[in-house]
């Protein structure tokens, strides 16, 4: 690498022209954006080498992370960061009259995902490659990630994304690896030497092409690997109409699912799964046998994670090769496949869980299917000898029944663990959602409490933030973050809490102007920034959110002696574009924000901003500037939350109730030092079971309750129509399944207090700083630790840590 800033521009300059054909002189932002990325991964490239080299040498257990989606980001700034070199470019590059943050801002998102479930999958390689871990990544790469959202009118509208529109400088084709993988078609059996043999004949191949990145870790020598599977047409078609078959193997790849939490029950969604889950057993498998004879102990240098069901066919893929073509035993491929697999649910919602149709599943994967059709018979007659007679138990729990194919069931089964991702999540499962399964397998179950990587969301996402903590602690906690502990020292200092204040007020002031330059609204930066981001659910309650938007601005108006601080409400959110009622609510809030916003008597106390297009890079601005976390979804519904701890590590103080990881914020933080409030994961599941809320009643003994609803529909927006009556609906006809209105009078009272605790700085600021004390739990290196020791048994590999 280069040693200073001199060598480096010599280096960048000469690659410029090798790169782009230009001059200096004629050279664009976009040609030093790509000069510099290429040059950034060619430099990784030999240690990228030596690293798998190493793993190869000393054969050290390897873990596989196998997910549908990866939210990975931008890439530049963060593997500078890593790399050690962020300073030198950047000096070098002020020196040419190129300022880095410019060329940072040209990098597009790389945007596989929808939201918590692909972003975890992002901060795990991050820990994994800083850990010094020997781990992968392995997934799709979909030419169109996540879909650009626009507002129109208020309303959302969905753009196709096109991250590769200027190609990609962080991977590398290896067309040499391709695989092919095989759908349709029919399975042959013969006997042969007295065995049975299955062959998977007229199959209609696709080949995936890998296209690996470089995964960089903070300052070590480990550059783990991410392979994204790219599908085209297989070099040996059966199919004549050449054209037809050309573009439905690229479909496989075209577009990430737009679709966090509910089943699609598309074809080439199955595709997909399969198409990813085979090419990674297969490559994985064709390096083990580069150094093994035999698949025999596969178990115990491989190890391969499962994030959700979506490649839960990694079970019946490995049990195919193992019996197929290893020609090993049914007893002895089970016992390997279910030692190498291991299984993390995201969701208690049952109308996410995975089923998938015989009718479609046996035909496009013929093979695949016999496979799980005998898995499923072997567990249904271990079922039997357990629970004789109980027939509604074995078709409860079975993984094939009424021609549909469950794949949680499967992944229950043929994994060796299963975790939660927050405490209460996994006590939810192990007592309601999966008791049964947790009977029979009780060893299997455990908790892994979500992490997020510190190193983008608060290293990289809040340097001013990150400087104070190095002043004042030292630049321990980068490695161990635990170390943010001994910020609580500083509770009493004057000084420091000063400083802090500035920090979050010189944040606030960069996400006002970006604010400002995007949507021509101004945020007023000494009132509350309360900021709800994350995927538009109605569990999630962005609804609660802005009906109290809307009771403040009635009391505004009504109440002459009404006194509230000032308070920016900001919202970011995507919805399916097939959720109608999710963009019910994104109409909503744009409108209450055009009445209030415009409002002389209130707009100087009263803001509400929704962000378009809420994305990585842009929740990398937020964070970092919210005074107020919302985590405010119905208790017992959302699995962890990871949004929640970016808030935290950034000194916002969260607004919640106590669901999914909320819970652990709050003995971290401390309970003086979070604002908690609604019905608990026990009450709420109470009144699933067994009745007795009834929304009416609140409607109508609470008389703010009656006017924010009565709004939705009586004129108050002139222009709404009968916009808003499928959520007057939910909330009165439908009974109200999120209990919106029966936490409604609990939140109001909760916000007046976080209101007036803001107005006592030092205590706010106190608060804040035990909230960023706190959060060293979680990092997701703490995460990634537990999951190496406990489920993969994997260890760092020796390396020296670059003294930097
Ligand atoms: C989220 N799930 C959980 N799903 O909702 C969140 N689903 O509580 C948790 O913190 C996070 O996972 C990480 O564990 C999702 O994000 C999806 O995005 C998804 C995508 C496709 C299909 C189903």
């Amino acid at each position: 690498m280069f040693s200073d800033r001199d060598e480096f521009k010599e280096e960048f300059l000469k690659k410029l022209e090798m790169t782009c054909g230009k001059s200096f002189g004629e050279s664009t932002e976009r040609d030093h954006y790509f000069t510099l990325g290429n040059m950034i991964r060619e430099h990784v490239s030999t240690e990228w080498i030596n690293t798998n080299e190493r793993y190869r040498i000393d054969r050290e257990k390897q873990v596989y992370y196998l997910s549908i989606e990866f939210l990975l980001g931008r890439l530049l700034h963060h593997n500078l960061m890593n790399l050690g070199i962020e300073q030198v470019v950047k000096d070098g590059l002020a020196d040419l009259g190129i300022d880095l943050n410019r060329l940072e801002e040209i990098e597009a998102d790389a945007g596989l995902g929808n939201g918590g479930l692909g972003r975890l999958a992002a901060c795990f390689m991050d820990s994994l490659a800083s850990l010094n871990l020997p781990g992968h990544g392995c997934g799709i790469r979909y030419k169109h990630g996540l879909f650009e959202q626009k507002i129109v009118d208020g309303y959302q509208v969905e753009l196709p994304e096109q991250w590769l529109r200027n190609g990609h400088v962080w991977e590398v084709r290896k067309a040499d690896l391709a695989i092919e993988v095989p759908f349709w078609g029919k399975v042959e059996t013969t006997e042969e030497n007295g065995r049975l043999v299955f062959r998977h004949v007229n199959a209609e191949t696709i080949s995936a092409v890998p296209y690996d990145m470089p995964v960089v870790g903070y300052k070590t020598d480990t550059i783990n690997t991410l392979r994204l599977w790219n599908a085209e047409p297989s070099p040996y078609p059966v199919n004549h109409d050449i054209l037809k078959y050309k573009r439905d193997t690229e479909s496989v790849s075209e577009f990430l699912y737009p679709d966090d939490t509910h089943d699609e029950g598309k074809i080439l969604r199955l595709k997909q799964q399969y198409f990813l889950v085979s090419a990674s057993i297969r490559s994985i498998v064709r390096s083990y046998r580069k150094q093994h004879s035999s698949l025999r102990n596969f178990h115990e240098y491989v190890s391969i994670h499962i994030n959700d069901t979506h490649p839960v066919l990694a079970i019946p893929e490995l049990m195919r090769i193992l019996l197929d073509e290893e020609e090993m035993g049914w007893e002895e491929a089970w016992n390997i496949t279910v030692h190498t697999i291991a299984y993390t649910n995201h969701t208690t919602l049952s109308e996410a869980l995975e089923k998938w149709p015989v009718r479609i599943f046996q035909p496009l994967l013929p093979r695949i299917y016999m496979i799980v059709n005998e898995i499923n018979e072997r567990f249904c007659r271990v079922l039997w000898e357990r629970y004789p007679g109980d027939w509604k138990r074995i078709e409860d729990m079975a993984i094939i029944a009424h021609d549909q194919v469950k794949m949680a069931h499967l992944a229950l089964v043929g994994s060796l663990s299963v975790n939660g991702v927050a405490a209460l999540h996994t006590e939810i499962l192990k007592n309601r959602e999966m008791n049964q399964f947790y009977e029979i397998f009780p060893d299997k179950f455990n908790n892994k409490t979500n992490g997020i990587t510190h190193r983008r969301w608060l290293l990289k996402a809040n340097p001013l933030l990150s400087d104070l903590i190095n002043e004042s602690i030292g630049a321990g906690w980068i490695r161990e973050p635990e170390k943010l502990r001994e910020l609580a020292d500083f509770k009493n200092d004057r000084v420091f809490l000063d400083q802090l204040h500035q920090i979050k007020q010189l944040n606030k002031e960069k996400l006002a102007k970006r604010i400002q330059e995007q949507h021509g609204i101004i945020a007023d930066t000494s009132s509350i920034f309360d900021i709800q981001v994350k995927r538009l659910h109605a569990y999630k309650r962005q609804l609660l959110n802005i009906l109290h938007v809307m009771h403040l601005y009635n009391r505004l108006k009504e109440d002459s002696n009404f006194r509230m601080h000032p308070r920016t409400f900001i919202f970011g959110a995507k919805a399916s574009p097939g959720y109608y009622y999710a963009k019910k609510i994104i109409k909503l809030i744009n409108t209450v924000a055009e009445k209030v916003n415009y409002d002389p008597q209130t707009r100087d106390v009263l803001k509400v901003i929704f962000l378009e297009n809420y994305r990585v890079s842009l929740a990398e601005e937020i964070f970092p500037a919210a005074d107020i976390s919302e985590q405010i979804s119905t208790a017992s519904k959302e699995a962890s939350g990871t949004g929640n701890m970016k808030f935290m590590m950034n000194g916002a103080l969260t607004v919640g109730t106590l669901d999914g990881a909320n819970i652990e914020i709050k003995e971290k933080a401390g309970d003086g030092n979070i604002f908690i409030f609604g019905l608990t994961a026990d009450e709420v599941l109470s009144f699933y079971q067994n009745g007795g809320y009834n929304s009416r009643e609140y409607y109508h003994h609470d008389k703010r309750i009656r006017q924010v609803v009565d709004q939705l529909v009586n004129g108050f927006f002139p222009d709404a129509d009968d916009e808003f009556e499928p959520i007057f609906d939910s909330l009165l006809m439908e009974n109200d399944q999120y209990f919106v209105l029966r936490d409604f009078a609990s939140y109001i009272n909760i916000q007046k207090e976080a209101g007036k605790a803001y107005e006592d700085r030092e205590h706010w600021l106190k608060m804040s700083l035990m909230n960023i004390a706190g959060s060293g739990y979680f990092s997701s290196d703490r995460t990634i630790s537990e999951y190496a020791r406990e489920i993969w048994k994997i260890r760092p590999a020796g390396v020296e840590m670059m003294n930097k």
